[in-house]
């Protein structure tokens, strides 16, 4: 595996590239995946008049928007055997492509591979060369580079289509870094449209979301212990998102209860500042046992977590404010002792 400079990424694409390349999204596509491949493609046959055909198992709501908008074509999976130059975007492992994998061409492929994430173990077995950088918030940039590097200015549609990558991967610029900012100037120079960006990337709730986080906030318990909101609820379905909405009212930690048929699904989240101030992870500390306890299973992140398994509601949800309660309980008796120490010091 040879890493390239954007340089020599387009020398090499033209030296091994006939007529087409397949460009390969991940799964369930983002903005990021779709947006860099529709400037890629645009840029590839500008510079060397090579077609791309684009490939994606599914996208999701707002890449759907953006493919929509822009006029973007999936190509059918069955047409991917036929290609001998494939480029990876915005993935770098087998597992991201999904049903693709199957339709992978079998012999001697040139695979390339533009990318952002934390190299994956299996990359080098995977592609022979990379674009990448770990430390940019999206693939966007990374085609942006190679906009840079070309003979070509680059069109608004484009500069649009790397500005929905961009904007969706920095979370709208909330883990933007300096670059973020500056490589977005570019793009809006180049004549990206911020405003419709704003609105292929907004994808309003549907109906049955909004009801049920309506419900859940009508169904709410709130407990108001350790100087902390717990907003407990239950509800049918959506308890993600009923947690999200919590949230949003006001609640520092949320829990939501789904019984389906036999199973009981539970979502909780917490504010970022419980997990960093009250040493709370929600996955380790809550969901895991809990999931356990249920007899099934449970994990997540410190400050979004769920499990499932068998229990009532009542019961699942009161197993749940125990394992948070005893949590909380050894934070503070913890601090307690530590700022004791420091008196005493
Ligand atoms: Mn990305």
């Amino acid at each position: 595996m040879k890493q390239l400079n954007p340089s020599q990424f387009l020398s090499t694409l033209k030296e091994r590239v006939k007529d087409s390349v397949a460009l390969i999204l991940h799964q369930s596509a983002d903005p990021d995946a779709i947006g860099s491949a529709a400037a890629l493609a645009q840029l590839l046959h500008l510079e060397a008049n090579i077609t791309s055909q684009i490939f994606a198992e599914s996208l999701n709501r707002s890449a759907n928007n953006v493919a929509t908008f822009f006029n973007i074509e999936i190509t059918a999976a069955e047409h991917l055997a036929s290609h001998s130059t494939l480029i990876l975007l915005d993935l770098n492992n087998m597992e991201q492509m999904g049903d693709l994998v199957q339709h992978l061409p079998k012999k001697d492929t040139s695979v390339f591979c533009v990318d952002h994430h934390t190299p994956h173990k299996d990359l080098p077995k995977l592609a022979d060369y990379t674009l990448f950088d770990d430390q940019i918030r999206s693939t966007a940039e990374l085609i942006l580079r190679l906009w840079k590097e070309s003979s070509h200015a680059m069109p608004a549609d484009a500069a649009s289509q790397l500005a929905c990558g961009l904007v969706y991967d920095s979370r709208h610029f909330h883990i933007a870094v300096q670059s973020t900012f500056a490589n977005f100037l570019t793009l809006l120079q180049n004549g990206a449209d911020y405003n419709q960006v704003l609105k292929l990337l907004s994808t309003p709730l549907d109906k049955s979301e909004r009801v049920a986080r309506l419900k859940a906030a009508q169904r709410v318990v709130v407990y108001d212990e350790f100087d902390l909101l717990i907003a407990a609820t239950n509800i049918r379905s959506y308890e993600a998102s009923a947690c999200r909405a919590l949230i949003g009212l006001g609640a520092d930690i949320a829990i939501a209860c789904a019984v389906k048929k036999d199973e009981v699904r539970i979502s909780s989240r917490a504010t970022l500042a419980v997990h960093r101030e009250r040493g709370l992870d929600l996955a380790r500390d809550v969901m895991e046992p809990l999931g356990e306890l249920i007899g099934g299973a449970g994990g997540g992140h410190p400050s979004a977590a769920g499990a499932n398994g068998v229990a009532s509601s009542d019961h699942a949800l009161g197993i749940a404010l125990q394992l948070l309660r005893k949590t909380l309980k050894a934070h503070r008796a913890q601090s307690q002792l530590t700022s004791d120490q420091g008196a005493d010091g």
